[in-house]
């Protein structure tokens, strides 16, 4: 096993990564060398897919199950080898389908079909041990004595911002919302991957295209959510209990909640966001459920704990997982592409098992003092009072915005996101998006002129919302984005992460500051590339960050 994917990682020895048995979010070698298979097996899909694509017979399915299957591998997902183990022989299936639909489209035009070597040759062992031992030679460090670290981290890039690309495609594709060229060039990412590509300009300049491609895949989850939920409206959210039966619903699938609602509904069974689905809350389709009645803990690295206390079953809908404690094993349990060993998935939305374990556990035997923090300052709510907005900027009375998004965790350094929010002047506004704000979103930060000065966006999917309100500012002022009085400062801990970050320098938006530490992956040349070009910092103190950003304001 050779990990290196998340912020994350083991940085204890001289080349940071996570080895041994276990890494540190809990994944074990076997299920970390079945994800390197499976990816492997993935660009051997996509080598065939993006022939078949271009002789005019496209495999949807085929599309679809690599949306999928790449978003088991991102970071606090499925933990399950079993899950794995059936996931490669899908893709190997799954290869051949596509390769008998490419053959016969080429034969049918009089063409020799072509045979492919590498990735797309690829069988799978019979048992665990041969699929292990295939990936020895698949996993993310495969050719670093050959092209060098430079190519092998420019790899991983195009990989890891691949996973947050297909997770998001994966979201908007479950509420009925495809499109072909998105698919395309997913596909042709992974193919590129099979090739073993070596330039490093070209890997680069690439990179920055995955970006591009993940500002699509984001404005067509934005599409998604608000075309089957409606926009975004500013909404109070209790976080404190009610009364009464429970479940706890956590990670960023919006169907699964509606899903899950619809099936409570008339139960009398409340149910809880937590983490990622706090947004939830904001979207009027959903609000409408009266027994959505609030918003359960913070982040999901406090979750063993708050699991542990929560008084009903959970639900995990995508990232992030963690072990579950024994004291809550029997009544969590996993959906879509999430899994962990023992813990009950239900695959098919049918929510059962879950309402049942709501009735047999006490749930809250009392009320909680009413407590509300405000949501859902997505596009629409935040374009309709930019008038507002313009002119408090124009009188002085907004002086700056900071956008802190992405995502919490629990790895130290992280503080630096929550005295940074506190010590931001009066005159500034905060957004956010992403878990990052739990460090932070409890506090009362006050308005401006009746504007709330921290407005959430929603989740870390909800990343096209914030590009689309600076957008809309940079118009207002008749400027380009880097010449707002907006500082982006960002967590990262997992992969969606990645591909946001591509997507914002492809749009040429200069002097983020990421944090708390830099992706592994990425050389000292690459983080010095990026910071020539892009102005791409690492957050340092927190009181000479602010005094920086003021001063370029
Ligand atoms: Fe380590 Fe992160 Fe990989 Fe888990 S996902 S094994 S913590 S690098
Ligand atoms: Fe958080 Fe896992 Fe990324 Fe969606 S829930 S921001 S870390």
């Amino acid at each position: 096993m050779f990990c290196y994917q998340c912020e994350q990682t083991d940085r204890s020895g001289a080349n940071p990564g996570c080895g041994g048995p276990v890494g540190n979010c809990g994944k074990n070698a076997i299920t970390s060398d079945l994800q390197d298979l499976l990816l492997h097996a993935v660009k051997g899909i996509a080598q065939y897919a993006t022939r078949a694509r271009s002789l005019g017979v496209p495999d949807d399915e085929a599309s679809e199950f690599i949306l999928y299957a790449v978003f088991t591998t991102l970071t606090n997902v499925n933990f399950n080898p079993t899950r794995f183990a059936g996931l490669l022989r899908e893709a190997a299936a799954v290869r051949d389908r596509v390769r008998a639909r490419y053959e016969e489209a080429a034969r049918a035009r009089g063409l020799e079909p072509e045979t492919l070597g590498g990735p797309a040759a690829w069988s799978p062992e019979a048992d665990q041990d041969g699929l292990r031992r295939q990936a020895g030679t698949k996993g993310v460090l495969a050719g670093l004595d050959i092209v060098g670290a430079d190519v092998v981290g420019l790899r991983n890039l195009h990989l890891y911002a691949l996973k947050g690309i297909c997770a998001y495609a994966y979201h908007a594709c479950v509420l009925g919302h495809r499109r072909p060229e998105i698919f395309a060039e997913i596909e042709k990412a992974f193919a590129y991957l099979a090739e073993d590509p070596k330039d490093v300009e070209e890997l680069f300049e690439r990179a920055l295209g995955l970006g591009r491609l993940n500002l699509s895949v984001i404005e067509l989850l934005d599409a998604a959510n608000t075309g089957t939920f409606g926009a975004q409206q500013p909404t109070a959210v209790r976080v404190t209990p009610v009364k009464g039966k429970a479940i706890l619903v956590s990670g960023h699938d919006l169907r699964d909640l509606a899903a899950l609602l619809e099936q409570t509904a008339g139960t009398g069974i409340n149910v809880y966001t937590h983490g990622e689905m706090l947004p939830a809350h904001a979207y009027p389709k959903l609000k409408a459920y009266p027994h959505l009645v609030g918003n359960y803990g913070g982040a999901w690295h406090d979750q063993q704990r708050e699991f542990a206390a929560f008084p009903g079953p959970i639900l995990m809908t995508s990232n992030c997982i963690i072990e579950p404690h024994a004291s809550y094993r029997r009544r969590i349990f996993t959906a879509g592409p999430v899994g962990w060993p023992g813990v009950r998935h239900i695959a098919d939305h049918d929510f059962t098992p879950l309402i049942q374990a709501a009735k047999a556990t006490p749930g809250f035997t009392e009320d909680g003092p009413e407590e509300y923090i405000t949501v859902g300052f997505a596009r629409d709510s935040v374009l309709a009072v930019s008038d507002r907005v313009v002119e408090a900027v124009k009188q002085g009375a907004i002086r700056h915005f900071f956008l802190i998004g992405g995502c919490d965790g629990p790895t130290p350094g992280r503080d630096y996101y929550r005295e940074l929010a506190l010590a931001l002047p009066q005159d500034t506004v905060i957004l956010t998006l992403g878990c990052a704000k739990y460090r932070f979103n409890r506090h009362d930060f006050g308005e401006i002129g009746g504007i709330p000065r921290l407005l959430d966006v929603g989740q870390c999917n909800d990343s096209h919302s914030a590009i689309k309100i600076a957008a809309a500012l940079a118009d207002a002022f008749g400027c380009g984005i880097n010449d707002l009085p907006l500082t982006l400062t960002l967590a990262w801990t997992e992969q969606k992460a990645i591909a946001v970050l591509l997507t914002l320098l492809a749009l040429g938006v200069k002097d983020i500051r990421v944090g708390p530490q830099p992706p592994a992956f990425l050389t000292p040349a690459l983080a010095e590339r990026l910071a020539e070009r892009f102005g791409l910092r690492i957050i340092g103190d927190v009181q000479a960050d602010l005094a920086s950003a003021l001063e370029r304001a």
